[in-house]
């Protein structure tokens, strides 16, 4: 099927497209590679001035990823994954940049991606069963397929203090950093946020800064990365390995093959909970969530882990009345996404970092020379925002797309997400969303989830074109029990009991439900499997 163009009744010009896609990060690069395989005219509308995405628009200071790079890549080319050389345990930012520029190249993908172009609308005619898709260039595109590939972190939230715009220094926000770069150098630097970006960018800053002030709203568990360079042994086992290691990432609970322990933190003695503690800790990363099978289940199991993290920031922070104000306390740990650092808590114990308690004393207002919390003004020359993102469905409703029937997918979300197995939702049919809500997603290794989506629609979609359908769209029953399995299973968990962001809990106003689908990344690979094999179980094809 090739690419032409037809008319509106008003005489406007339409480009027919097999596929639109949304977004050139991991998932629409990935994408796009699939649909060009298929046969299928596409193109990918990409808002950045090139590929990456979230590693596009994230270039602060210590921007890194928390996912181990060798589990943190593509799997679908066994000859990329040779070719490429990944440096350290942990990549950063311009590493995975770099890494997704070679995918591009490499698969000449960018034939097919407009850049600088953000999709403003998208419209489903039920008569032609084509999705009309607008971009801010005031071009139209009629497709058969709309597929986001917009990530769920993606829409920065930056909230509106009173008096930011009379601020007479600089003001950035992590997600949306300049591409130069921002000389700190000598500057008196405030960081609002303490969340996984802040607790990356703060000790970065602080070796340039001649000042660095934390306004920390809640003290958020934060585990060393021990990050270090790969070694050429090591580099060449994993290469060696690479089909056994992604398919563990694949059968695995988080996307991750990483090991986890089967047992109770209730059922083994103080010393030996403690030695397995310490063990996990020296390891550190994410994996200490793993130290015993209920850690984010069972309260008690959870607080045990919590008490030893809060003792580590005791042993780190030399100031005692410091080293309290950075222990959490409002939420177990792990259900609030944790966090991986780089001597984040030795970082105050620098003579140039302060930090400001704005739960106690909240901010009132940003004044010409800097901020004003409850208690004292604090004058500084850059203020940085690291106050994350309207996760999961930010980036979705501004895309401001409408069903059937004229139905708005943010009216039929407004109290919370309704996906069936997070790929599509009933009203919308023949729209797909990679890593969408009610999907693992954000509760997983991202790389691991996006190709099993990338795979699953890819599969859907030939199917569709061999059993000549043109049309697919999720029944509401299927919706319904999805919904309420997704619910489910998050209640039999901790994770509720945090304000996240996985609740929408981060943005005032925003409904407080539990978004991804904390069943795990192998067991939903098998659900979505049996219903595709079982001919699309729960959809309607026509
Ligand atoms: O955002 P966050 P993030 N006044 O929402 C504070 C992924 N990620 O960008 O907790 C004062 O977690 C807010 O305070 P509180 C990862 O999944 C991955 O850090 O709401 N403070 C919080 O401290 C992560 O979870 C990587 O009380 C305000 C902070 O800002 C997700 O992105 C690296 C405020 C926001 O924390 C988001 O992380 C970075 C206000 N009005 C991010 N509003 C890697 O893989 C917000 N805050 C490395």
């Amino acid at each position: 099927t090739g690419q032409h163009s037809s008319s509106t009744p008003g005489g406007v010009p339409i480009s027919q497209l097999d596929v639109v896609v949304v977004g050139a990060g991991f998932s629409g690069l990935y994408m796009l590679y699939r649909l060009r395989e298929l046969g299928l005219s596409t193109r990918v509308f990409e808002a950045g001035e090139g590929v990456g995405g979230t590693w596009y628009w994230n270039r602060y200071p210590g921007a890194r990823c928390d996912s181990p790079s060798v589990h943190y890549s593509y799997s679908f080319s066994p000859e990329l994954e040779q070719e490429w050389e990944w440096t350290e345990k942990y990549p950063t930012q311009p590493e995975i940049l770099r890494y997704l520029n070679h995918v591009a190249d490499r698969f000449d993908l960018c034939r097919n991606i407009q850049f600088n172009t953000r999709v403003v609308a998208a419209s489903y005619d039920d008569v032609m069963k084509r999705w009309t898709i607008q971009t801010d260039r005031g071009e139209r595109m009629s497709a058969r397929y709309l597929i986001t590939a917009v990530g769920c972190l993606s829409t920065p939230n930056a909230p509106r203090f009173n008096g930011l715009d009379s601020f007479k220094g600089e003001v950035y926000h992590t997600g949306r950093w300049p591409h130069e770069g921002v000389d700190l150098t000598g500057k008196r630097i405030g960081v609002i946020g303490t969340g996984s970006t802040g607790i990356q960018a703060i000790p970065r800053i602080a070796r340039q800064a001649a000042h660095v002030t934390v306004f920390q709203r809640t003290p958020n568990y934060s585990i060393p990365a021990r990050n270090r360079p790969l070694e050429p042994e090591e580099k060449a086992s994993i290469k060696e390995n690479y089909r056994r290691l992604r398919q563990m990432d694949r059968e695995s609970p988080a996307g991750l093959s990483i090991s986890y322990n089967p047992q109770s933190a209730l059922a083994v003695s103080p010393e030996e909970r403690q030695r397995r503690f310490e063990e996990v800790w020296q390891i550190g990363g994410t994996q200490m969530l793993g130290a015993f099978s209920d850690i984010v289940v069972n309260l008690e199991a959870n607080t045990y882990m919590a008490d030893f993290v809060r003792a580590k920031i005791g042993e780190m922070v030399h100031n005692p009345e410091v080293a309290k104000k950075l222990m959490p306390h409002d939420h177990p740990i792990g259900t609030k996404r944790i966090c991986i650092d780089t001597e984040y808590y030795e970082t105050y114990n620098r003579e140039n970092v302060s930090l400001v308690d704005v739960r106690t004393s909240p901010i009132q207002e940003i004044t010409p020379k800097g901020l004003r919390t409850q208690d004292a003004e604090y004058e500084l020359d850059v203020i940085v925002f690291a106050t994350g993102f309207d996760a999961m469905t930010g980036s979705l409703f501004n895309l401001n797309i409408r069903g059937k029937n004229g139905e708005a997918l943010k009216e039929k979300w407004a109290t919370g997400p309704r996906t069936y197995l997070g790929l599509m939702s009933a009203g919308f049919p023949n729209l797909f969303m990679i890593t969408g809500p009610g999907s693992p997603s954000v509760l997983s290794n991202m790389t691991t989830s996006i190709e099993q989506h990338v795979e699953w629609i890819t599969d859907c979609i030939r199917y569709m074109q061999e059993h000549h359908f043109s049309q697919l769209e999720p029944k509401m029953e299927a919706e319904d029990a999805w919904v309420a399995h997704v619910n489910e299973v998050a209640n039999q968990t901790l994770y509720p009991l945090a304000n996240s962001w996985y609740l929408g809990a981060n943005i005032p106003g925003k409904v407080r439900i539990f978004m991804p689908y904390v069943g795990g990344v192998g067991n939903y690979r098998i659900k979505c499997q049996e219903i595709a094999d079982e001919g699309y179980k729960g959809f309607t094809l026509s």
